[in-house]
């Protein structure tokens, strides 16, 4: 949909299936819980936004219009990355294109419509039968972080209750006031009657100071807000900040992949959801390789895992690539028969948050 590109390891996964299993996978109702909007921008769309920013009076000829080129540049040829921590610095060319209102509507448009919309003109099976989108909250000369919210969630709003949800995204980098700010923002549009379902925790996992959130993710929890937050994504995340934000009674986790005995422990008893990006996490390379993926210890467990695709501008993959990973026999899937995907798929429609009553 929307010309998105389908690249590496997992279109080699959609290629190794048979045409019965790919009609079995499209069919299958999927929950996308996991995608950040500015990461799941189609490639065409990102192309046309850069276009358009370049031609505007917004582009001095400064080096704002140099980095918006290359950084769109390097997604046109596909982003490898060394490690996790070059991954954020795909950000900013992107967020240069996505800072007005409308821009950012275009954006949010075309990504509902990539995981919403049939597929292609010949199917009726889109890409999830339900997304649950997330972003961080930007101020921009041209908005604020509320008129940021609105413009996303007045596109989510276009789709009905049981296909398409908003979650709030704090990133790690901000201050405590900007994150209560966005929490405050949540909440008050929930108890509206809006389409606010939850509040995560994102960002360059090396940043911030999560006891300063601690007062904010209590905050949400009680306004029935669902919480969901990236934990353990490197291996030098410290167990002591597993704990803390253990602590805050997170509904969901993303990534969770270096969980520590105890931290494993407590999730389990909970039975926290664990929001799986397998190609996201080979191609930040925290993970080596397919064997050496958490999943296969949550999935041995029976624990409830929702797959997900994380950003797919970057990691060129798609919520079907996913799931035909799982699929695919090994080394290029888990080999994962129809009664196991199905499972999975079902557990993952299960770990959506509720929208406000
Ligand atoms: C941590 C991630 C991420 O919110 O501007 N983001 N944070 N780990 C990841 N795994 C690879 N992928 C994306 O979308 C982009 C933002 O989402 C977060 C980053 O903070 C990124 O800037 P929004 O729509």
């Amino acid at each position: 949909a929307h010309g998105h590109i389908i690249a590496g390891h997992a279109a080699e996964a959609l290629a190794s299936l048979a045409p019965a299993q790919l009609a079995f996978l499209k069919q299958l109702p999927k929950a996308e819980l996991h995608a950040h909007l500015n990461g799941s921008i189609p490639l065409p769309v990102l192309q046309q936004l850069a276009r358009d920013f370049l031609s505007s009076a917004a582009a001095t000829p400064s080096s704002d219009s140099e980095a918006v080129r290359a950084g769109v540049a390097r997604l046109q040829q596909g982003v490898v990355l060394n490690e996790i921590d070059e991954f954020f610095a795909l950000f900013p060319a992107i967020y240069a294109l996505t800072a007005t209102p409308a821009a950012l509507a275009t954006a949010a448009r075309a990504v509902l419509a990539h995981f919403l919309e049939p597929a292609s003109p010949d199917s009726d099976a889109s890409e999830a039968a339900y997304l649950e989108l997330r972003s961080t909250p930007r101020e921009t000369p041209a908005m604020s972080r509320a008129a940021y919210i609105e413009a996303v969630l007045a596109e989510v709003e276009r789709y009905p209750p049981e296909r398409a949800a908003l979650i709030v995204s704090l990133d790690r980098r901000m201050s405590p006031a900007v994150a209560e700010e966005c929490v405050d923002a949540a909440i008050r549009l929930r108890r509206a009657g809006r389409r606010v379902v939850g509040v995560d925790l994102c960002g360059d996992p090396r940043a911030g100071d999560m006891a300063l959130f601690a007062p904010y993710f209590k905050k949400a929890k009680a306004a029935g807000l669902g919480l969901t937050l990236h934990i353990a994504e490197i291996e030098d995340f410290p167990p002591e900040e597993t704990q803390r934000l253990l602590s805050f009674e997170p509904d969901r986790l993303g990534h969770a992949t270096f969980l520590d005995d105890a931290a494993k422990a407590l999730v389990h008893a909970r039975r926290t959801c664990i929001e799986i990006c397998l190609s996201s996490n080979l191609i930040c390379k925290t993970v080596p390789h397919l064997d050496a993926h958490h999943i296969r210890y949550y999935l041995q467990h029976g624990h409830p895992i929702n797959i997900c695709t994380d950003d797919i501008l970057p990691f060129r993959n798609s919520l079907l690539a996913e799931y035909a990973i799982l699929m695919a026999p090994p080394p290029l899937g888990l080999g994962l028969t129809e009664p196991e995907v199905e499972a999975v798929a079902k557990m993952g429609m299960e770990c959506r948050f509720r929208a406000a009553a």
